[in-house]
């Protein structure tokens, strides 16, 4: 089986800037904080993978979704973030919420962490589990690796890229690490 591709664009230095949330009801609920500098994953286009990667994550608190803090710069095209349910396990086709945005509109440095403010308000509730899934159809975006091994309990790594055949793939099957960093935000009731 064909490992994850890597982008060429190392992280070069970590650099972590949380926005702080304007409303005190506001709190990061899932998270990985945690950046290696000497690793970036490839969203999208490079050597014609068509990678997509993906993370699930089980929900600690209940309230309503708010947006994803990812260590993502793009070079094309247009980057999506979907939240989708988790079926067996892996990443499921239900969206529940999406957004795109234009490369040039992630083009600060992937060693930082940057706000995706997610639309639709969804209700989350403690103890489900969704993923995020993140595409570029149409260019290469990337990001930030994780440290080796297992650095969120609550969930695990995917991937989907060409000459594999199409479906999800665990970090754990190919990779030493198995998370992508994130941290979810929620605004609690
Ligand atoms: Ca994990």
């Amino acid at each position: 089986m064909k490992k994850i591709i890597l982008t060429m664009a190392l992280a070069s230095s970590l650099n972590v800037i949380l926005t702080k949330p304007a409303d005190a009801a506001k709190v990061i609920d899932q998270l990985q904080p945690n950046i290696d500098n000497n690793i970036a994953l490839a969203i999208g286009g490079d050597s014609n993978s068509e990678q997509k990667l993906a993370q699930t994550m089980t929900i600690e608190v209940t309230g309503t979704l708010k947006g994803i803090f990812l260590p993502i710069d793009c070079a094309n095209g247009r980057l999506r973030i979907s939240i989708n349910e988790v079926v067996a396990g892996e990443p499921g086709t239900l969206e529940y919420t999406a957004k795109q945005l234009r490369a040039s509109r992630v083009s600060e440095s992937i060693t930082k962490f940057r706000y995706f403010a997610l639309p639709g308000n969804l209700e989350i509730y403690a103890g489900d589990e969704y993923a995020v899934v993140l595409e570029n159809r149409t260019g290469s975006c990337g990001i930030s690796g994780s440290p080796e091994g297992d650095s969120y309990i609550g969930g695990g790594g995917f991937f989907d890229a060409r000459p594999n055949a199409p479906g999800w793939i665990s970090f754990e099957a190919t990779e030493s690490r198995f998370d992508l960093p994130f941290m979810l935000l929620i605004k609690t009731p």
